[in-house]
């Protein structure tokens, strides 16, 4: 019996969503664990793995915006709504592999997968109860405070929105020295110090809204834990895949099977 678990990996525009993809196929199949990728995004030009599944074989972002005269963004949303309505040949393609992880590599722009009703029902159409989010923090944008708390309310929203086991990703952490990436951990664990953080990057213009926004993440205090990755040696990969298996499996490594 196959596990066929579901990843999905959301994040910002480039925040390192294709390469996260790549990353977790290579690192499962040095372990002799399935998987498989599909790619999402009709307006890929280069991918760093040859998708298993690939939405262009029936949507083309190019052609979309020839065909209807769209401009990039306009047909981006057409595109984000065709992918909904051909769930049922993408479902019997995914299915027609038997793997333990199905890895789904979304389209650059979060808010198409995230706040358009397709996202949603892509992941109910597909196996929901086998579902995880990977949501990846670019650190680009996390470095200072007030990003940080932003990214992670972005975060919320998407797990509010899709309502599956999700993970936050502080992705491209091989970017960052081993100092930032502690001072980042410290705040996602620490609710106080983040707080602090916040206040001192800006106190005219962050003292009034943090104390209600820093009371709201507090109550969702699981989401603000992070994994760092990277591409140096799958840098965050194995604890990536511990979670998962926990989640599913109550931590059972497939690995031992
Ligand atoms: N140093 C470093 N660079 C990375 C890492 N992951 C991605 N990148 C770089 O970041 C850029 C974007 O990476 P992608 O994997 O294409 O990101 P994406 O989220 O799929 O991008 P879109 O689909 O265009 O939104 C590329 O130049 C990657 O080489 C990483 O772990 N470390
Ligand atoms: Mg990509």
């Amino acid at each position: 019996m196959k596990e066929e678990i579901l990843l999905y990996f959301i994040g910002t525009a480039g925040s390192g969503k294709s390469t996260l993809t790549h990353l977790f196929q290579q690192w499962t199949e040095l372990r002799g664990i399935d998987s498989i990728t599909v790619n999402l995004d009709p307006g890929a030009e280069i991918l760093p793995y040859e998708p298993d599944v690939d939405i262009r074989n029936w949507i083309s972002l190019r052609e979309v915006m020839e065909t209807h005269n769209l401009g990039p963004n306009g047909a981006q949303i057409a595109c984000a709504d065709m992918i909904a309505l051909n769930i049922d040949e993408i479902k019997e393609s995914i299915e027609s592999f038997k793997t333990d992880y199905i890895l789904m590599d979304t389209p650059g722009q979060l808010e198409l997968f995230v706040f358009r009703e397709s996202g949603r029902h892509i992941v109910e159409s597909l196996n929901p109860k086998k579902t995880a989010i990977a949501y990846l923090i670019d650190p680009v944008l996390a470095i200072s405070p007030s990003g940080f708390v932003s990214h992670i309310l972005l975060s919320l929203s998407t797990n509010f929105r899709l309502g599956k086991p999700q993970i936050n990703i502080l992705s491209k952490a091989d970017i960052l020295s081993e100092e930032q990436i502690k001072e980042i951990q410290l705040w996602s664990k620490d609710i106080n110090t983040l707080y602090n953080a916040v206040i001192e990057e800006n106190p005219s213009v962050y003292r009034e809204m943090s104390e209600e926004l820093i009371q709201v993440l507090q109550s969702f205090e699981t989401h603000t834990r992070l994994i760092p990755t990277g591409i140096n040696d799958f840098m965050g990969i194995s604890d990536l895949y511990t979670i998962i298996q926990f989640i599913f499996k109550g931590g059972e490594d497939m690995t031992s099977d």
